[in-house]
């Protein structure tokens, strides 16, 4: 596949820098709130094929930016490990099981067989567009199984972390071997690269990253970097306490957030890094957003290996028309 992006991962040349944005599909869209009615809840949709991919086509259609992340949710494979999932609306998900590990299933992949098949029908109806598979990170789906849902300070993951360590590694361990299976189903389906979400480690303190996360992304890793030769991105809070350690990690592309000083990380490492802008200029005036895109593009200290992307997700109370104005002022920086 020879798309802008994967040009720009492999680090051929590229006329500008591509630009997608996490959380690109939703509330902040109207256009996904009339598929969003059309299901009873947000899980539904995810399962419904159909209108998955209709989502997931959306900002390509509305934004023009350079590839798909399939609609879908990092929780969606916790449900056949025997973990309930509801997203109750305006308050996010809420997690229940019987709180025995011992107890939870083994996972099957094929429980989750529509996320492959919207993967293959996203190949098949634009072949020429990147499809991103995606997973959450295994101590990021952790965390929201020990807390039942969001937290501020994750202090049941963390006391759990400390307390029980056996416990810890156990769930961990079977996340990371659920995961494994499930990232590989997704490539295997025809994503043409895969991201990990590690949206809780902005939560972590050095050393327990190093300790309790690091060990299990690196399985994570190995194993997907040693069965496929499709690009790997790994996302993770915090980045620039951790991004030392995540260099060694067999992932093509460090998605960051803004705790990092792009343009030196990138001139002292080999590998493609993604992001970084603060999702939080999506709330200042248009003049000020595309004065902060183009001072962010001006630092980047090469003309490939690189994409554009927020530190962090796109927010539901977010304006369209900026964040089209965000992808607009990318792709009218010219490389050439
Ligand atoms: O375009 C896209 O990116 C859509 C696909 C997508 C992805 C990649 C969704 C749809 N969710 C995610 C990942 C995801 N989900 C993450 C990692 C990225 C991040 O940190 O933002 C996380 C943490 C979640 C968990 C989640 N899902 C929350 C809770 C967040 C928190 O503060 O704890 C919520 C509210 C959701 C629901 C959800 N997922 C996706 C959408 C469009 C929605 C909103 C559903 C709705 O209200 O209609």
């Amino acid at each position: 596949m020879d798309s802008l992006l994967l040009r720009a991962i492999r680090k051929e040349p590229v006329e500008r820098f591509p630009v997608w944005l996490m959380r690109q599909a939703g509330r902040y869209m109207k256009e996904y709130l009339h598929f969003r009615n059309q299901e009873r809840d947000f899980l539904s949709l995810c399962k419904n094929v159909d209108l998955a991919v209709e989502i997931s086509k959306l900002p390509i259609k509305l934004l023009g930016v350079d590839a798909i992340i399939i609609f879908s949710d990092i929780l969606v494979p916790l449900e056949p490990l025997g973990v309930k999932v509801e997203f109750v609306e305006n308050e996010g998900p809420k997690l229940s099981w019987h709180r025995d590990i011992g107890k939870l299933k083994g996972y099957d992949p094929q429980a989750n067989a529509y996320v492959y098949e919207i993967i293959t029908r996203l190949k098949r109806e634009l072949p020429d567009v990147p499809v991103i598979g995606f997973c959450g990170a295994p101590f990021t789906l952790l965390s929201y199984m020990i807390e039942g849902g969001s937290s501020r300070d994750f202090r049941k993951t963390k006391t759990f972390m400390w307390e029980k360590e056996y416990d810890f590694h156990r769930l961990m361990t079977l996340l990371t071997e659920t995961l494994i299976s499930y990232a590989d189903r997704q490539l295997s389906a025809g994503a043409d690269l895969f991201q990990v979400f590690d949206s809780w480690t902005s939560a972590l303190s050095r050393s327990d990253y190093e300790i309790y996360v690091l060990p299990y992304v690196e399985e994570l890793f190995d194993k997907l970097s040693s069965k496929h030769d499709k690009p790997l991105i790994y996302f993770f809070r915090n980045s620039s306490a951790f991004m030392d350690l995540a260099e060694d990690l067999k992932v093509d592309v460090l998605s960051v957030d803004w705790t990092v000083d792009l343009s030196s990380e990138m001139l002292k490492s080999d590998k493609v890094f993604q992001g970084n802008l603060e999702p939080t200029v999506l709330y200042a005036r248009e003049d000020v957003l595309k004065e902060k895109v183009l001072q962010l593009l001006r630092t980047i200290p090469r003309r490939t290996g690189y994409i554009f992307n927020l530190g962090h997700g796109i927010a539901p109370d977010m304006d369209f028309r900026k964040v089209k104005l965000l992808v607009d002022t990318v792709k009218s920086f010219s490389l050439e």
